[in-house]
């Protein structure tokens, strides 16, 4: 080793110590790496010069060289590291982030009410044990009608006018009715089935739409009988409402049913009529194959606006189908 290039060993480390302690951001530091430590940088430089040297001294200076080294990259990366804390510094004391900002927000969809109102009466009649069951909703005369001990000319038939194509070959369902008729003829009893669905009629006001849901429902067997009906749908008014609901049998006429009764629940000092039902007339069952020596049924039908009305305190069944989501945007 000769003392010249001792002495710029140690002039580069103190210069070089200066230097980095003055860099001032990341970009001096870089360039300071580069000319000190890079391929063609000043301490490479000095490793080049090892080749020209005596064994002895080679190994000597090549050992303090590779120790400068080390410790200029310690001091570089050190001092980068200060630079860049500091900046982070300066930025959290600098800048704010305004949090007041409104999201955008997500417009979440939601079930129609009267979809609502119709799973609400699924889920609690099948858990009695009813099966839940959909059919079309263009029928034929025999299916809505005459199947149903509507004959023909029925005065009944003026009560359920509806839509008629291909001269009244086919029209459009006035109950889900048709639905039960084609379950009876397709399978044997016992059956305990309910039927929503779209129905149609030709009525509208405040109270009717010409479009409207109906769930009927059924069960024939082996003496089933009113005590059976009256158990039942007690029993179904009270789950619905969430109450212990006092319900009234009034007498009424349906055609296919015999005896017929509207059901009545007390609702504050009045009685609401809230569905149709009866036992089922043994015309329908013969209509339909089933023996009515041997089996007898009950049968109910309600209107599903009617219910879902009740339960939300809608007042105009119109609302429904307006599609307006201020009213709709309520049920979500
Ligand atoms: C009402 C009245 C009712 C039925 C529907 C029915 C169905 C078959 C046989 C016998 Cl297949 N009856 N359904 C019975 C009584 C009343 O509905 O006011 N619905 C909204």
């Amino acid at each position: 080793m000769n003392a010249s290039t001792q002495t710029n060993l140690d002039a580069l480390q103190q210069q070089a110590q200066v230097d980095i302690a003055a860099a001032a951001d990341a970009r001096a530091i870089e360039a300071l790496r580069v000319d000190l430590l890079g391929k063609k940088g000043r301490v490479t430089d000095l490793l080049k010069q090892l080749g020209t040297m005596a064994p002895d001294a080679r190994k000597a200076f090549g050992e303090q060289i590779n120790r400068v080294k080390e410790t200029l990259s310690g001091q570089l990366e050190a001092r980068a590291r200060a630079i860049a804390d500091a900046d982070l510094a300066r930025r959290i004391a600098s800048e704010t982030i305004d949090v007041s900002l409104p999201g955008r927000g997500e417009n979440a969809g939601g079930l129609h009410p009267v979809t609502r109102t119709i799973r609400r009466i699924e889920q609690i009649f099948n858990a009695m044990g009813f099966e839940s069951v959909e059919g079309p909703e263009i029928e034929d005369d025999w299916h809505n009608f005459q199947a149903l001990n509507i004959p023909e000319s029925h005065p009944a038939r003026a009560m359920q006018d509806t839509f008629y194509a291909l001269n009244g070959a086919r029209l459009l369902r006035t109950h889900t009715s048709p639905v039960q008729v084609r379950t009876m003829q397709a399978r044997k009893p016992p059956i305990r089935i309910i039927c929503p669905g779209r129905v149609y009629r030709v009525d509208f006001d405040r109270t009717h739409s010409p479009m409207f849901h109906q769930v009927e429902g059924l069960y024939v067997a082996e003496n089933v009988g009113l005590a059976d009906l009256k158990h039942d749908l007690q029993k179904f008014l009270s789950l619905f409402f969430e109450r212990d609901a006092e319900a009234m049998f009034r007498p009424s006429y349906f055609p296919f049913v015999e005896p017929g009764a509207d059901v009545h629940m007390r609702w504050g000092d009045r009685w609401l009529e809230l569905l149709g039902c009866g036992v089922i007339h043994p015309n329908v069952l013969a209509a339909v194959g089933i023996d009515p020596e041997r089996y007898s049924g009950y049968a109910f039908g309600m209107g599903v606006e009617r219910l879902a009305m009740l339960r939300y305190g809608v007042d105009d069944l119109r609302l429904f189908f307006n599609n307006d989501l201020r009213f709709l945007e309520q049920f979500r």
